[in-house]
């Protein structure tokens, strides 16, 4: 009978272990991890875009910016069609190859960031994250 009641304590310690962890998980749970969503810089045909131009993320989530091609390319979010403070977001150094990340904090006002490409703004490469509320 002890035995029994030892291996269920332990039984339930374990279970309830697992439960919060996968609670951690699932989405809308504010103890979620943070994700990365990746953005391309250029098409490897040679298209000024970002790929894809459009991105929904959630406050917290890290962009990453990744050069594929037609370098170089920065990151300016627009602050007149941006939800929120975008002074920490934009990444002004051109880039040749490889990338950087670009952290949303996770008090970022829910709604649309617009961005462009400075040097290539002009050919149409710009871009839009929607943080959700
Ligand atoms: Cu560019």
């Amino acid at each position: 009978m002890r035995f029994i009641k030892s291996f269920l304590l332990r039984f339930a310690t374990a279970l309830i272990a697992v439960l919060l962890i996968m609670g951690g998980l699932l989405p809308g749970s504010s103890t979620a991890l943070a994700a990365t969503a990746t953005v391309q810089m250029g098409s490897a045909a040679g298209m000024l875009v970002f790929e894809p131009a459009e991105i929904t993320i959630a406050p917290g989530d890290t962009v990453h910016y990744e050069v594929a091609g037609v370098p170089p390319h920065n990151v300016v979010f627009d602050p007149g069609n941006s939800a929120g403070d975008v002074s920490s977001l934009s990444h002004s150094a051109f880039t040749m190859s490889g990338g950087f990340d670009v952290a949303f904090p996770a008090d970022a006002a829910p709604g649309n960031y617009s961005y462009y490409c400075e040097p290539h703004r002009g050919a149409g490469m710009v871009g839009k994250i929607t943080v959700q509320g």
